[in-house]
């Protein structure tokens, strides 16, 4: 029997008429401007996030890089969460290739408040500090679990930033999940940002690609800066093929991985040596503590048994529900831990 593979939602295979999407796919040279399907998609995302303009990147940690480096300067700052996918794992990318800094806030379950923002804008007339360009947010928030941001948090950040003349980029790797929560269009919560990323190979089930939206001026520089980092693609229309069959048919369902991450995380709170706070699965993310047993050790136990998820930190355990694992899937999930549990 195929392992259940909760690891993540990157693990998702394009399906069958996905595919025949991509097949048949009208192609050109991105470079020149000139691929149709990468235009459509490019002109899609932008509507449906509300920007102006999007250009479309290999992966979610490129779409972050360039729009980090379009809305910040060389020695300035761009305030993120402590735990936020920029600062942990794109491999200090905006400091390598920008030299801009990032200052890591802690947050309330991955949500940044306001007055802690506002504390960390830096003076302008203190010529010992670097300035304060822009702020980052994560929606929603992978490390704490998938949480979703409140839209009045997301305005509240949005306030801060116009008060202090900032710009505000929002990785949305999974922000249809946070949309399909919310039950809102995504452009609502993409309006408290100037530029945003949304990821097409994660929950929409795409094999490659994500999306920077913002300004068309921000989005001209963001492609000056996707071909010098050599992400300058040619015939990349089998990609978007994919994207634009993605917008129209994997987004409502969703709402089953977030029902089935919700038996999960409940079936999971029964089970003795497991601490998880129920609170935090808003979406497709499930994210728990063992009380005495090492990550690593139960995730392996769990392997020579079927179901792969991914150990984190001291005591952390996530496992990622997502297109093709099915309710019956999460039953047997639930039995996996609970046999490695008891052993
Ligand atoms: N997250 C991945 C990897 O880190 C392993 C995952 O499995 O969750 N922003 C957020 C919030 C993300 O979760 C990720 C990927 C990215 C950006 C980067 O996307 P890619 O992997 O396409 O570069």
């Amino acid at each position: 029997m195929a392992p259940i593979d909760l690891r993540s939602d990157t693990v998702t295979l394009p399906p069958p008429d996905m595919r025949r999407a991509m097949a048949a796919a009208e192609l050109g040279d991105d470079v020149f401007g000139e691929d149709p399907t990468v235009n459509r998609l490019e002109q899609r995302a932008a509507r449906l996030t509300g920007k102006e303009a999007a250009v479309m990147v290999a992966s979610g940690t490129m779409g972050n890089l360039l729009g980090i480096l379009s809305i910040a300067r060389s020695g300035q700052e761009v305030i993120t969460e402590a735990g936020s996918h920029v600062f942990m794992s794109e491999g200090g990318g905006a400091a390598t290739l920008g030299g801009i800094q990032l200052r890591p806030l802690v947050s309330d379950h991955g949500v940044l408040h306001p007055d802690a923002v506002v504390a960390a804008i830096r003076p302008t007339d203190d010529i010992h500090q670097p300035l304060t360009a822009a702020i980052c947010v994560e929606d929603t928030h992978n490390r704490a679990g998938g949480v979703v941001w409140p839209l009045e948090a997301l305005a509240a950040i949005r306030r801060v930033a116009d008060e202090h003349g900032l710009a505000v980029h929002m990785d949305g790797a999974r922000v249809f999940n946070a949309a399909v929560a919310l039950g809102r269009p995504v452009a609502e919560i993409a309006a408290a940002a100037d530029t945003v990323t949304f990821c097409l190979s994660k929950g929409l089930a795409c094999p490659v690609g994500s999306v920077l939206c913002g300004s068309a001026e921000v989005i001209a520089r963001a492609r000056r800066w996707r071909k010098m980092v050599g992400g300058g693609w040619r015939q990349a229309g089998i990609l978007a093929a994919a994207g634009l069959w993605a917008l129209e048919h994997m987004i409502e369902r969703l709402a089953e991985d977030h029902a089935n991450a919700q038996t999960l995380a409940e079936g999971l709170a029964e089970l003795p040596g497991i601490e998880i706070d129920l609170g935090t699965v808003q979406t497709n993310i499930v994210r728990f503590r063992l009380l005495d047993r090492d990550p690593r050790a139960f995730v392996a136990d769990c392997r020579t048994r079927g179901l792969l998820g991914g150990a984190q930190g001291a005591a952390g355990v996530r496992f990622v529900t997502h297109y093709g694992i099915e309710a019956t899937d999460v039953q047997r999930a639930l039995e996996v831990c609970s046999d490695v549990l008891a052993a």
